[in-house]
């Protein structure tokens, strides 16, 4: 029988049959990937064969991991050199942000969006908690969303406790398997209390104290918005991870540099000062926005230090 793991806590997956039943399951045998360390062999969005344990108590065996159109890693916190893979199957990944309560940097953002790029899936930045800007912090956002927009990334600026944009977020959702992250306190809960029909979500209160929010979400999930339209939350989990790659291939994953790679005078040109920098050129002209090509070059140098 074919199912898709729902729900991961480590040992156990919940796996859920086209017929709506969810089995409680367990993977038998090794199962190793390629090329990377990997802490976990399933994730949520996977789609796996299992063979029912005992007729009718919704235990099974998974048998075979399908294969996989893409999935989401970020580094473990428990072992270094491994990862640990967040969602497999996904068909965008939703940035939930806040200018305020708590405060999402750029930095934080542009990350976000070179992890995507690195995993080839569709990014969308959406920021949340308007109901606490004034007039000053909504341009700031519309701002930030018009200059998203402009390098591919939808995004709009919503309440999800005004119930405001929220009806035309889940167009953005509709019929796609999303997975959404974010800072602790955003709303990623609360927003998917609105989403997912008949969910009730624990919701933390984000203490003023630092403007940190406590940690209440613990294992990535898949929920249902519809039959067609999945969410994936996220623990509330700190940065995505990349593929592995080279320093060079950072710029890559810069919608606005990639123009300009491949015309700069040396072809290992890493952007930050070689002479005859097609990129470099083109930030000076104002071509590229300064908080990209600042975010750009402290990844390259988290980069460089890691090696
Ligand atoms: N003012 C305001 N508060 C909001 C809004 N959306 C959510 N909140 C509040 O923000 C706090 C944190 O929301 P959660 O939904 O728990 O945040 P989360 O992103 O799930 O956080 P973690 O589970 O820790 O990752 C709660 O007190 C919510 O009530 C909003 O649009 N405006
Ligand atoms: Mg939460
Ligand atoms: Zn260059």
């Amino acid at each position: 029988m074919k199912g898709q793991v729902i729900k991961s806590t480590g040992s156990w997956y919940e796996v859920k049959h086209a017929s709506g039943r969810v089995f409680r399951s367990r993977l038998r045998g090794k199962f190793k990937m390629d090329g990377i360390k990997i802490n976990n062999p399933l994730a949520v969005g996977d789609w796996v064969e299992i063979e029912e344990e005992e007729k009718g108590d919704k235990s099974a065996i998974i048998t075979k991991i399908h294969d996989r159109s893409n999935y989401v890693i970020r580094k473990s916190t428990r072992k270094t050199g491994f990862s640990h893979i967040l969602a497999a199957n996904v068909d965008q990944a939703l940035l939930l942000a806040t200018v305020t309560f708590p405060k999402t940097s750029l930095g934080f953002i542009d990350r976000f969006l070179v992890s995507a790029e690195s995993f080839r899936i569709p990014a969308l930045v959406v920021f949340n908690k308007k109901d606490l800007l004034n007039d000053d912090g909504i341009a700031f956002c519309d701002e930030l969303i018009r200059m998203y927009q402009e390098l591919g990334y939808d995004g709009s600026l919503i309440s999800v406790q005004e119930d405001e944009g929220v009806e035309g977020l889940k167009k953005l959702l509709k019929d796609k398997t999303t997975l959404i992250a974010g800072h602790s306190g955003v709303g990623k809960s609360t927003l998917l209390n609105i989403l997912v029909p008949g969910q009730v979500q624990k919701t933390g209160e984000v203490s003023t104290y630092a403007n940190k929010g406590t940690h209440t979400t613990t294992f990535a999930e898949m929920f249902e918005m519809d039959d067609s339209s999945k969410i994936i939350d996220t623990p509330g989990i700190k940065e995505l991870g990349l593929v592995d790659m080279e320093a060079s291939e950072i710029s890559h994953y810069f919608p606005e540099m990639r123009a300009y790679l491949g015309e700069c005078k040396f072809n290992n040109c890493l952007h930050t000062n070689e002479p005859g920098c097609k990129v470099l050129e083109a930030f000076e002209e104002g071509k590229i926005e300064a908080s990209r090509y600042h975010s750009y070059l402290s990844i390259l140098e988290d980069y460089d230090n890691r090696r």
